[in-house]
């Protein structure tokens, strides 16, 4: 039995071998992963990756997008790029820091002043530090690149302007313990779950709000569950994407050079059609009836201090470094 077991698992990861690396023809196809839906820039820019990877080696390798969501959440997208079963994941930063904690500095309330400070330090020295780290950690991930999310603030059934306001409202937060205590300092009861669950707990009340960009939250329909969105921008996570290692130490120099450029493209290419679907999705949002909230942010990131004050023990230099960038 344990005998015939071992067979069969042994066929299966033949066959699951040859299916991505077929001998004969010597082609890799790259599987690639996003929770968001086709046309959302973070896919667009890998699918044009891709493009440009099958182009330059005239076929060899090519990239096959699987969006929305369809291979698991971004926690069990990250466990199959790990292992080598998933080639490429397009995930956010929030979800990695349980598996390299290195990258939470960048996943902390209020670190960045503003969403030009994000990308200035991204496009800097400590941006390239944070992907070396993922890169040079057990976590047997090779980081590609970055991409952007914006701004995440809340959306809620009942209108928040205070932390007072959030009392007693469950709010879905990403999976990491450091996003469950920022949503309870602010005043409500984080939860955590992944993205695509979030629209139907919603739908049936499971909780009363989440947080997110203005693109998330049009394309994932959970607009049509809510009626508020208030302009916290208590978190500005940049995105990225990560290969497997499995899949990059097959690669020849050569070929991971070429993955190297055009990953820097690709985080480019996002950028600009980030800041055009922030507009566009803005405008959508607020033509299908949500009321856009401004309100003081300060009552927030006080509220937000032990939250730095715990997580960022480990990243005090580091922290400095970032507001010091100008
Ligand atoms: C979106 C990110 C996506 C996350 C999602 C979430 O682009 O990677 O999965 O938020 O809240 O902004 O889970």
């Amino acid at each position: 039995m344990q005998n015939r077991r071992h067979l069969i698992q042994a066929t299966l990861s033949a066959a699951f071998a040859c299916a991505v690396w077929p001998a004969a023809a010597q082609t890799l196809t790259l599987k690639a992963s996003d929770v968001h839906p086709p046309g959302y820039p973070n896919v667009v820019a890998v699918e044009n990756l891709g493009k440009k990877l099958e182009a330059a080696t005239k076929g060899r390798i090519k990239l096959q997008m699987f969006p929305g969501g369809v291979l698991g959440s971004e926690k069990e997208v990250v466990e199959q790029t790990q292992v080598g079963a998933i080639q490429i994941a397009r995930i956010s930063l929030g979800v990695l820091g349980p598996v390299v904690p290195d990258v939470n500095v960048f996943n902390m309330p209020f670190v960045f002043r503003d969403e030009a400070h994000m990308r200035k330090v991204i496009d800097g020295p400590i941006g390239a530090e944070i992907l070396d780290k993922i890169t040079n950690s057990p976590a047997r991930l090779v980081a590609l690149g970055y991409m952007d999310s914006g701004s995440r603030s809340l959306y809620t059934k009942k209108p928040v302007r205070t932390p007072a306001d959030l009392k007693g409202q469950k709010i879905r937060m990403m999976g990491n313990p450091l996003f469950v205590d920022t949503m309870n300092a602010m005043g409500g009861n984080g939860i955590s779950m992944g993205h695509t669950e979030v629209f139907g707990a919603l739908q049936t009340g499971v909780i009363d709000g989440a947080e997110n960009n203005p693109p998330t939250l049009f394309t994932s329909n959970q607009y049509t569950t809510v009626k508020y969105y208030t302009q916290t921008n208590h978190l500005i996570i940049p995105e990225i994407f990560v290969m497997s290692k499995v899949t990059w130490d097959k690669l020849s120099k050569d070929e991971q050079a070429l993955v190297r450029k055009f990953s820097r493209e690709a985080q480019m290419e996002q950028r600009g059609l980030w800041d055009k679907s922030v507009a566009e999705y803005t405008a959508k949002l607020k033509a299908a009836g949500i009321e856009f909230i401004t309100t003081d942010t300060k009552p927030f990131y006080d509220a937000t201090e032990p939250v730095r004050a715990k997580y960022g023990a480990q990243f005090t230099d580091l922290m400095k470094r970032i507001a010091d960038v100008k």
